[in-house]
């Protein structure tokens, strides 16, 4: 069947607002594992990234006629949504055959919803490469859709969501993602990631902790399942020789969940000797000094923690399960190993007050980080932190194009309000950045960085301190 995959037109400054020029820009992985799967069972494929092309909703509808698909496949994500339904409308108005199939987080949280909307067929719910190829078996021999696990569908008499698709065992049987069909030339990283071209892997499915914040398990489950260290070389080496990568960064939720794999790794890495740098994502309660030398001799050069708040109570309601003290002794390490830290804490969680959000931004500066973020509690749908706001505060729009975390205030917890959080975010960047102490060592860190990162976190970093 011809499938064209489509990423919704959006801008890096819809997607960031004014930080736009630190944002990040990457090939979606989630559809270049589906795509791949298509492209193993012969279908003719396609992926448009409006976003990396510059593509507006009249590129899209040139791009469709010209193509003329039998299935449109999206990927979701609550604040596309209503780009994806306008694409859906553009596709049935040029021709009501084409099937649209929606996947990813957020139509994995809200079948139903997405399957209200006219123009959309399918759902697919959940991991998306078995389901997507049995539900294109099922089109093409005109099957039962009952039969297919993991669909949400619809007939004459309502939506029905069939029962969930099984987790896959061994991730590492899947075909690799399609990269080749993304303009591979077209990607960046954020700008105070090192390396001319940063580019993305994910080497795990599944994040096995509890955060009430996270609908990452709403995806792939609490398990965590893992590619072979086989498979990740050769994807590191394609990465590198192909796509002329200098640096990666390991998209994993929870790069360092098992010690002992990553020990594995990082000794294959060394032994290839690849010249290239890293970075990943984990938590604080995950990393000890024999791992984090392990991962700095193979080429890690910074973490990016969650650490969510310097208020224990916060920490605990938002069942993150680390502690203050995990935070800093975690920092050290890195610190006394050469990495990097890039720590993510979230302002304005219920119940927090501002002496609280000062207290977290005065833990970010007391275990000095390298690099935060400050993003704004923002409820994702499907989540138990949707519930606790809902209880605890006001969830002020249900406009999901607002969840952006960055920008808007879409939740307020009692006694505080929209100006008072917008004027302590800003002062949280400022305090943090604009200590005399940071400014220099941080200079003097600059050197390390290509010229063009320079200049836009330069530029990005005088819009947020004086926003
Ligand atoms: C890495 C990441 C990013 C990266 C990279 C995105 C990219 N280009 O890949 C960056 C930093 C850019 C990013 C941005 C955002 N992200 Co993000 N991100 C993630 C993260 C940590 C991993 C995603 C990933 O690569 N997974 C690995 C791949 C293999 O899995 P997958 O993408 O889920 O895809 C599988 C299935 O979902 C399904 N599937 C996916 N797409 C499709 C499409 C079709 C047609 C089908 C059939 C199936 C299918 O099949 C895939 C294979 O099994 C997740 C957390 C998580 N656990 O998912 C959050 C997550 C997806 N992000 C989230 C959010 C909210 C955002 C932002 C809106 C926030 C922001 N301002 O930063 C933006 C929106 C981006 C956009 N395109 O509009 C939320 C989504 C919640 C929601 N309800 O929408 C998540 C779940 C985290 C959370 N807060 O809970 N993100
Ligand atoms: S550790 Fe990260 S991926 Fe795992 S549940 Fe918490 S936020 Fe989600």
């Amino acid at each position: 069947m011809k499938v064209l995959f489509i990423e919704p037109p959006t801008s890096q400054k819809e997607r960031y607002g004014k930080l736009k020029d630190i944002g990040t820009l990457h090939p979606s992985l989630g559809l270049a594992y589906v795509a791949a799967m298509s492209e193993s069972k012969d279908h003719e494929v396609k992926v448009v990234d409006s976003e990396a092309m510059n593509y507006n909703f009249d590129d899209i509808k040139k791009i469709i006629k010209e193509f003329h698909p039998e299935i449109i496949g999206m990927q979701t994500f609550c604040t596309n949504m209503n780009r994806c339904y306008k694409i859906a409308e553009i596709a049935k108005n040029f021709d009501n055959n084409i099937k649209v199939i929606l996947g990813g987080a957020h139509a994995t949280l809200e079948p139903k919803k997405c399957l209200e909307n006219e123009n959309i067929d399918y759902v697919i719910y959940g991991e998306g490469e078995i389901t997507f190829n049995n539900l294109l078996g099922a089109i093409e021999k005109n099957k039962d859709f009952k039969e297919v696990d993991g669909l949400a569908w619809k007939n004459n008499e309502g939506i029905i969501i069939n029962k969930p698709q099984e987790l896959i065992k061994d991730i590492s049987i899947l075909p690799k993602p399609a990269r080749h069909l993304f303009p591979m030339e077209k990607y960046h990283s954020s700008a105070n990631l090192r390396g001319k071209k940063t580019l993305n892997i994910i080497t795990s499915r599944g994040c096995p902790f509890r955060c009430a914040y996270c609908s990452g398990h709403l995806t792939f489950g609490k398990t965590h399942r893992y590619n072979s260290t086989e498979n990740i070389i050769k994807e590191i080496k394609e990465l590198i020789t192909k796509y002329n990568a200098d640096s990666i960064q390991f998209y994993d939720e929870t790069f360092t969940a098992n010690k002992k794999r990553i020990i594995e790794l990082c000794d294959e890495m060394i032994n290839q000797k690849f010249d290239i740098e890293w970075s990943c994502f984990t938590r604080v309660n995950l990393v000890d000094e024999e791992l984090l030398k392990k991962m700095k001799d193979a080429g890690c050069y910074l973490i990016f923690f969650g650490l969510e708040s310097g208020v224990q109570r916060l920490l605990n309601l938002i069942k993150k399960d680390i502690t203050l003290e995990q935070q800093k002794k975690a920092v050290d390490l890195c610190k006394k190993v050469g990495i990097e830290t890039w720590g993510s804490f979230i302002l304005a969680l219920p119940t927090e007050t501002k002496e609280d959000s000062e207290k977290t931004i005065q833990q970010a500066i007391d275990i000095d980080l390298d690099y935060v973020q400050f993003p704004i509690c923002t409820p994702f749908p499907g989540t138990e932190l949707h519930k606790i706001c809902k209880k605890e505060g006001k969830i002020l729009k249900d406009d999901w194009d607002n969840f952006t975390t960055w920008d808007e205030i879409v939740y307020v917890p009692e006694g505080r309000s929209v100006e008072e959080i917008k004027d302590t975010v800003k002062k949280a960047y400022r305090r943090f950045y604009l200590r005399p102490k940071y400014m220099s060592k941080r200079v003097w860190k600059l050197r390390k960085l290509p010229p063009k990162n320079i200049y836009n976190m330069v530029k990005a970093g005088i819009i947020t301190m004086f926003r």
